[in-house]
């Protein structure tokens, strides 16, 4: 790789061993059930997770989509996050495909929820209202810097659901970084929860696909969602046979990223013209902005690092000066080291 990309997880290019699986896995038609290692895979995920069934599917985008449109009939309400992906950056899909309802919540700083503001949020039996189906949860959360979200927060809204006959579901794009920063396995932190989407791009490294899990019931109706969304895939073990070393082997690695992120953020710190909030690290995001004290502007800044040292950086979508950079796959200790000098020099030129 001539370039560093810190942009987002979503960059890495698949390791030789992924592309090697790619090249020998054995195939059939997925639309048929045939495919033997997409089954392969749904059926480890299920496994891993602790749920009955998996699907893969494209994308986190599309997981959550599926489930939403499978769990919610149009008209009815989801309870989830105003910053959620799902809410800000899914191009208001479950609104446009499922005529689903968001009941945007505020999240607070930890990712999670008032409980008081959840339960407020339910719908009683009225002519007038629409009817509460679903409590979407994030984890990590992007919006609030990829923070771990408890389990503890899960299970409460896991309680609320039942006590009030709704469904929950996670957008867990990085379900696995929050598993490995909380030390709690997936299946134990989604253990109350009744579907659960998981993207093995990202940081674990496959070039394409996510998981959504659940009961067989629920998957069963998903695979026909998926079908109408036009995610039936065919001969997607060529796709699988990489989520399979995504699964098994990237999804224990995490810790390292981890700690790039916060080598990264510890040495921005010490940068003038740069703040990182530290405490706010703690998966693999690092947030930071740049100060009035900075010799450039943020899109100078942006273009230098790129033109200059093939290092590719941006603020985060939406945010006009507020960066994000994230650690995965490619980005080592001496990767980080490399673009904390990169920095440094751009900003005292
Ligand atoms: N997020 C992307 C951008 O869309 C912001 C990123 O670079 O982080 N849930 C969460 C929490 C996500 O962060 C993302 C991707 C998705 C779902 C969607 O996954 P994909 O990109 O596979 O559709």
């Amino acid at each position: 790789m001539d370039y560093i990309d810190l942009r987002s997880d979503t960059v890495s290019q698949p390791t030789p061993a992924m592309r090697e699986a790619m090249a020998s896995a054995v195939l059939g038609d997925d639309v048929y059930g045939e495919d033997p290692t997409v089954n392969e895979l749904e059926q480890q995920a299920a496994e891993r997770f602790g749920k009955e069934a998996a699907l893969f599917v494209t994308s986190g985008t599309m997981g959550n989509a599926v489930a939403l449109l499978t769990h919610c009939k149009r008209g009815e309400e989801v309870i989830v996050g105003k910053d959620a992906h799902t809410v800000r950056y899914e191009v208001g899909g479950m609104a446009a495909m499922g005529g689903i309802m968001p009941y945007a919540l505020p999240v607070q700083a930890d990712g999670t929820f008032n409980l008081d503001e959840v339960r407020a949020a339910i719908r009683f039996p009225n002519d007038h209202f629409p009817t509460t189906r679903l409590i979407c949860l994030e984890n990590t959360h992007g919006g609030r810097a990829g923070i771990p979200v408890s389990k503890a927060f899960m299970d409460d809204i896991a309680q609320i659901a039942r006590e009030n006959n709704l469904l929950t579901h996670v957008d867990g794009a990085r379900i696995f970084n929050a598993a490995t920063a909380l030390k709690t396995p997936v299946a134990e932190l989604c253990e109350n929860m009744d579907s659960v989407t998981f993207c093995l791009s990202k940081g674990l490294g496959a070039p394409v696909g996510s998981i959504l899990v659940g009961k067989k019931a629920f998957i069963k109706e998903a695979r026909r969602t998926r079908k109408m969304l036009g995610g039936g895939m065919r001969q997607a073990g060529i796709l699988a046979a990489a989520g399979l070393i995504a699964l098994n082997e990237h999804s224990t690695r995490l810790e390292q990223d981890h700690q790039n992120a916060q080598k990264l953020a510890h040495g921005l710190a010490n940068i003038p013209g740069i703040r990182v909030d530290l405490s706010k690290v703690t998966t693999n995001f690092v947030f930071f902005d740049l100060t009035d004290e900075a010799s450039l502007d943020a899109p100078t800044f942006s273009k230098r690092l790129n033109a200059e040292y093939n290092i590719r950086i941006s603020p985060y979508p939406g945010y006009k000066s507020t960066f994000r950079a994230v650690t995965h796959l490619w980005i080592t200790e001496q990767v980080v080291d490399q673009v904390l000098q990169a920095i440094r020099e751009v900003l005292s030129a």
